[in-house]
């Protein structure tokens, strides 16, 4: 074999083990010395941020490569051959080691869920739920670890994070009294009322198994045939054909338990709970167009958005809340069953009530061993929250152990670090597969007297996990629901008219896409009169963008409220002014221009946490600024707002663009990207600023302006003035909305 050019040489002080002419790296060496473009100014992370103070405990350690037994390898670029041009032998077992090995690297995928981010964090209680509950994590001041991961549903492991769909948002809280899961979702109702329903609902949603099409969609006909002949899903639906089911980011989700938990405090009482988590950063969405380009330009986008946001420091927090209800009989509230996992209760009823706050500080150091292995399950509960008898969760409460003995194969995974209680573990679980407890002791039973009796049970006073003694409802054994279940509609129409105008275009949008996308009529008829039946407006613009007809409804509305609400404001995402944290910011430059105070102005955006990208017609450095984006890979949706700090034109000697509706090369046009650019975000209703050369560009595509463009003349006053459109998230004014003023 030639030897390679890049071939390190030797550590000082330690020969080779072969002779130098074979030219092959052979003894263990020092580093290679960093590459050209890894040195000087190089950020060392993506985001330039200095990385965590854990990465020196979790890198790859050791000075030599080893078996996993231990023994120092000379070599791992070469299988041992019978001469070097003969066959492979048997007997190299590292050889077989490394490739049986990997072989068997990969682990089945969630069934659901599969495609997830994940972040650490701290949770700091209030003390305020020491009223209704006695769990330790709540308490004033107390600091818990944990660990949240966000995800979609239907999509698999490699699928884009856009998708419309769902977003899990499951949180480990690893407390003193044992772990804590709340495995929660981005909209507090749910498709289906009985687990017993769930495998349907998920084989409806997943592609069609004859061509396993589409992928991570709800844009087909076995969806929507599901929903529509099981008419309790057509709430939850009208949630994520809004835009909940494109969010902004994880950062920007709230996150809903859906069910209702109870709690119990010091002396025992009760009380009914729902938890939500809201964001500091407000509820934001993408636009559909956004999500279906970053699909293509950035599928990782959700979780780069999480993981830069977290080195970046802009932190990302939510404050944990609980709506409180009496424990009654009939378990509800104001005429809502609270066992029912397709309602919700508004915020209007039922405020809710700060109890804690949750902090994201540090990304996963290992994907796989962290965010893959982590294993979720609403029946770890810790004393003073208990389930109830919601029909939903008492499946759910099976279901997570049994998927994850297959995904995690075998008994043990809770031995895995991300999974290992920081409480004290004593349990009585012996050998399987994986088992890494080298426990002493010969009696791992009770009772016993030859381990001394060990352990004891523990009583409440020291902090035992009591089941609550709740009466158990009188009754016949039988396969059916209450009938307070049997309402689908009225709270879908309370979500419906809480939409302002925008979110409804958006709703009805998404109806048009979705049907659209369906080839059988009969579906689409069906699903239809669903939407007759929820709201006739919703209904007749759908039925006309899909060119049929609009069915009168054949369920009664139950006059303006359905209940005593009319609308709930929580429930729109639009109006209000939120924080910026981790917002990104594109900065067009002409390279060729005084770019003098670009340096400050990047500044201005870091102090203001929030991430600047500076956009170039090539790579580098503008004066010592270096460029995130080069006009070949900047894509609008990457950013929540654009400033021109300068007008690139066509290179007069630019090769022609292949779109056809940019400007001739050579022309003394607007460089045609960055007019794509501009034209992107004026239609995704993103605020963009201008000063100098870049203000003739700006109002050239935007017709001189108008609703969220700032001209100016000074970088730091246009900068000012995006900073608060972006507190708005976008600039809807920008677009009248079809739909008529909110009801
Ligand atoms: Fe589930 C995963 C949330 C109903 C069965 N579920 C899973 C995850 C979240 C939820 C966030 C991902 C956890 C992670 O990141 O690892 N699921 C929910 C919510 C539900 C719900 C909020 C309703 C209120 N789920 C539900 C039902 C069943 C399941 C009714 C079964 C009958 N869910 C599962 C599962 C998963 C799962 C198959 C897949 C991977 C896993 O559990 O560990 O067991």
């Amino acid at each position: 074999m030639t030897p390679a050019n890049n071939t390190p040489t030797p550590a000082p002080g330690r020969p080779s083990s072969r002779p130098p002419s074979l030219g092959e790296p052979t003894d263990p060496t020092g580093p290679l010395p960093p590459k050209p473009d890894q040195e000087g100014a190089q950020p060392r992370t993506p985001t330039g941020a200095e990385p965590g103070p854990d990465r020196s405990t979790t890198a790859q350690q050791g000075e030599f490569l080893t078996t996993s037994q231990g023994a120092r390898l000379q070599d791992t670029d070469h299988s041992l051959k019978a001469g070097r041009r003969g066959p492979v032998l048997l007997q190299d077992h590292h050889l077989r080691e490394k490739i049986t090995h990997f072989d068997h690297e990969r682990i089945p995928e969630r069934v659901v869920h599969a495609r997830g981010a994940a972040a650490h964090g701290v949770f700091e209680g209030y003390g305020t739920a020491e009223s209704v509950c006695r769990a330790g994590f709540l308490a004033k001041g107390k600091r818990t670890e944990v660990f949240t991961r966000f995800s979609t549903v239907v999509g698999s492991r490699g699928s884009m994070d856009t998708a419309r769909d769902t977003r899990g948002f499951a949180t480990k809280f690893y407390t003193d009294e044992g772990t804590f899961d709340l495995v929660a979702n981005n909209i507090p109702v749910f498709f289906i009322q009985d687990g017993i329903k769930f495998p349907d609902v998920v084989h409806a949603a997943k592609p069609h198994p004859d061509r396993e099409i589409p992928q991570a969609q709800s844009a087909h006909d076995t969806f929507w045939d599901f929903v529509s002949l099981h008419t309790e899903a057509q709430h939850h639906t009208l949630w994520f054909m809004g835009d909940r089911g494109i969010p902004r980011s994880f950062r920007m989700m709230e996150g809903f338990g859906i069910h209702t938990f109870r709690l119990a405090d010091a002396d025992g009482e009760t009380s009914l709970v729902k938890f939500h988590w809201k964001p500091t950063l407000g509820v934001h969405s993408l636009t559909w167009e956004e999500a279906q380009i970053l699909g293509g330009a950035d599928p990782d986008f959700h979780r780069r958005d999480l993981s830069d946001a977290i080195e970046a420091g802009a932190h990302p927090s939510w404050e944990l809340g609980i709506q409180v209800f009496p424990d009654n009989e009939e378990q509800s509230f104001e005429g809502i069953d609270l066992l029912d996992p397709t309602k919700f209760v508004p915020e209007e009823l039922a405020p809710v009530q700060p109890i804690g706050r949750m902090t994201l500080d540090r990304n996963p150091s290992n994907y796989f061993a962290e965010t893959e292995q982590v294993a979720f399950n609403p029946g770890h509960l810790v004393p003073g929250i208990d389930v109830t008898d919601d029909p939903l969760l008492q499946v759910r409460l099976f279901s997570y152990v049994d998927t994850q003995l297959t995904r995690l194969g075998g008994p043990n995974f809770a031995q895995l670090p991300i999974n290992r209680a920081h409480a004290p573990i004593n349990d009585m679980l012996r050998d399987g597969y994986g088992q890494q407890g080298d426990y002493a002791g010969v009696a791992p039973y009770q009772p016993n007297s030859l381990d001394g009796g060990c352990p004891f049970m523990a009583g409440e006073a020291d902090g035992a996990f009591t089941d609550l003694p709740v009466r158990v409802p009188e009754g016949v054994k039988e396969r059916e629901l209450s009938a307070t279940f049997e309402d689908h509609y009225s709270q879908a129409r309370l979500f419906w008219r809480s939409m302002t105008p925008i979110e409804r275009d958006h709703i009805i949008d998404a109806y048009s896409f979705e049907l659209g996308k369906c080839y059988e009529n009969v579906i689409r008829e069906r699903q239809l009169q669903c939407l007759a039946n929820i709201d006739g407006e919703l209904c007749s613009r759908v039925a006309a963008a899909l060119g049929m007809a609009a069915p009168e409804p054949t369920v009664a509305a139950d006059g303006e409220s359905d209940g005593q609400v009319v609308t709930s404001g929580p429930l729109s995402q639009l109006g209000g002014t939120w924080p910026i944290d981790g917002r990104m910011i594109g900065i067009v430059v002409d390279p060729e221009d005084d770019n003098s105070g670009l340096l400050a102005l990047h500044e201005k955006i870091v102090a203001a946490s929030m991430t600047p990208l500076v956009i170039a017609p090539h790579g580098g450095e503008v004066v010592g600024v270096p460029v995130g984006r080069t006009f070949a890979t900047a894509a609008s949706v990457e950013f929540d707002a654009l400033l021109l700090a300068g007008a690139p034109l066509t290179a007069p000697d630019s090769r022609p663009s292949v779109d056809p509706t940019a400007g001739a090369p050579g022309s003394g046009a607007i460089e045609p990207r960055v007019g794509k650019l501009i034209d992107e975000c004026w239609h995704h209703a993103k605020a963009m600023g201008a000063w100098g050369d870049g203000r003739g560009a700006l109002e050239a595509h935007t017709g001189s302006g108008g609703a969220g463009i700032v001209l100016g003349d000074e970088p730091f006053a246009v900068l000012g003035e995006i900073q608060s459109l972006l507190g708005g998230h976008r600039v809807w004014e920008r677009f009248a909305p079809a739909s008529p003023v909110r009801s």
